[in-house]
C-alpha cells in the first residue's frame, strides 16, 4: 500500500471503530436522578424531562431535595441534574458549587426570569396605592397592606425562608424602614391562597411571585426597586437596597453526566422552555388542579412535536 491508501485504509478503520464505540457508549442502565422542590413549573418540568428520558429507554429517580443544597448534590453525584436554576435566587449557589468542581453548566433556557414582590393586576387597577409599581409609592400605603399578623405594620409576604434567606428583610431595611415586615411563607401555595382570599376579600396585598409563571396569564405587577447591581446584597457586601436581577434559567448538571449518560446529556442540553412553555406547566396544576405527574402526562401529550423536534428524541 502507498501512503495514500494507508491513510484512507486508517481512516476507514477510524470510522468503523467510531460506529462501534458509538454504540459501546450508549446510555448507562443508572438511573438518572432528578431533584423536586416547591413550586409548581419544577416538579412539573421534572416529571417531563424524566418522561422524555424515559422515552429514550433511559431509567429515571426523582429525589425530593433542598432548593439551596441541590447544587453541592450535583457536584458530589447524588443529584444528576438541575432544570430550573433561577439566577436571582440560585445563581449563587449554582457557581460556588461550580468553582468546586464537579458541576457543569448545561444550558439555557429560552424564558428570561424575574423572582420578584408585587401585587395582583387589580391591585393597580382599582388604584388602592396610588404611585405603584414605584417601590417609593409603599411608604404612603402602610395602612393598605397591613394585616392582622403584621402588628399595624405594611406586610410583604415573602415565599419560604429557604429559598431567599434574608434578602427581603434587608431590602425593606435598607428602603422602606420600621413601618414594613416580612412574613415567610410555608410554602408556594401558601403564596396563592393569599392571593385568593386578598381578591376575595378586595383587599391588596404584597407577595412574592415570579415570571414565568401561572400568575402571568392574570396579570401580576413586580414592584420596581432600584436597579440590581453586583455587590449589592448583604451577602455580597453590600446593604440590601436594590430589586432582583432579569434574569437568566439554566440547566446545570454533574460533570460526568455527558459520559454515562451521552444521549440523554445530548437532549437534555437542547431543552430550552420559553415563558409560556412554562407557565402552561404551573397552571396545569395550579389553575387546572392536575398531579405534578398527571400534568407532566398532558404536557407531553399536548407537545410531543415540539419537544421531539427541539430534543431530536425518536426522530
Ligand atoms: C425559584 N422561584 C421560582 C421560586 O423563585
Amino acid at each position: 500500500m502507498n501512503k495514500f491508501t494507508t491513510k484512507v485504509a486508517a481512516a476507514a478503520l477510524t470510522m468503523t471503530l467510531a460506529t462501534v464505540s458509538g454504540q459501546a457508549i450508549a446510555d448507562s442502565s443508572k438511573p438518572i436522578v432528578i431533584p423536586t422542590h416547591n413550586w409548581s413549573s419544577q416538579i412539573v418540568m421534572a416529571y417531563v424531562i424524566g418522561g422524555i428520558f424515559e422515552d429514550m429507554g433511559n431509567n429515571v429517580e426523582y429525589v425530593s431535595a433542598d432548593t439551596q443544597g441541590v447544587y453541592e448534590s450535583i457536584r458530589n453525584g447524588d443529584v444528576t441534574i438541575s432544570h430550573e436554576v433561577w439566577q436571582s435566587t440560585f445563581g449563587a449557589s449554582f457557581y460556588n458549587a461550580m468553582a468546586k468542581g464537579g458541576v457543569i453548566d448545561a444550558g439555557t433556557h429560552a424564558a428570561m426570569t424575574l423572582e420578584e414582590v408585587g401585587v395582583p393586576q387589580w391591585v393597580i387597577d382599582k388604584n388602592m396605592c396610588p404611585g405603584l409599581p414605584n417601590y417609593e409609592a409603599l411608604k404612603n400605603c402602610v395602612d393598605v397592606f397591613s394585616t392582622t399578623d403584621s402588628g399595624g405594620k405594611g406586610r410583604i409576604l415573602e415565599g419560604p425562608q429557604s429559598w431567599h434567606g434574608d434578602v427581603y428583610p434587608n431590602r425593606v431595611k435598607a428602603l422602606l424602614g420600621d413601618e414594613w415586615m416580612v412574613k415567610f411563607a410555608g410554602s408556594g401555595d401558601a403564596l396563592w391562597a393569599e392571593l385568593d382570599s386578598a381578591k376575595r376579600e378586595g383587599r391588596a396585598t404584597l407577595i412574592f411571585n415570579w415570571t414565568p409563571n401561572f400568575t402571568d396569564a392574570d396579570g401580576f405587577v413586580f414592584i420596581e426597586w432600584p436597579d440590581y447591581y453586583q455587590g449589592c446584597r448583604v451577602a455580597d457586601g453590600g446593604d440590601g437596597g436594590c430589586g432582583s436581577p432579569k434574569g437568566w434559567l439554566k440547566k446545570a448538571a454533574n460533570y460526568k453526566f455527558p459520559k454515562t449518560h451521552p444521549d440523554a446529556y445530548m437532549a437534555f442540553s437542547r431543552m430550552s422552555f420559553d415563558a409560556g412553555m412554562i407557565g402552561s406547566m404551573a397552571a396545569l396544576v395550579d389553575i387546572d388542579g392536575h398531579t405534578h405527574q398527571d400534568a407532566a402526562k398532558k404536557w407531553l401529550a399536548d407537545n410531543e412535536d415540539t419537544w421531539r423536534a427541539m430534543t431530536g428524541v425518536g426522530m
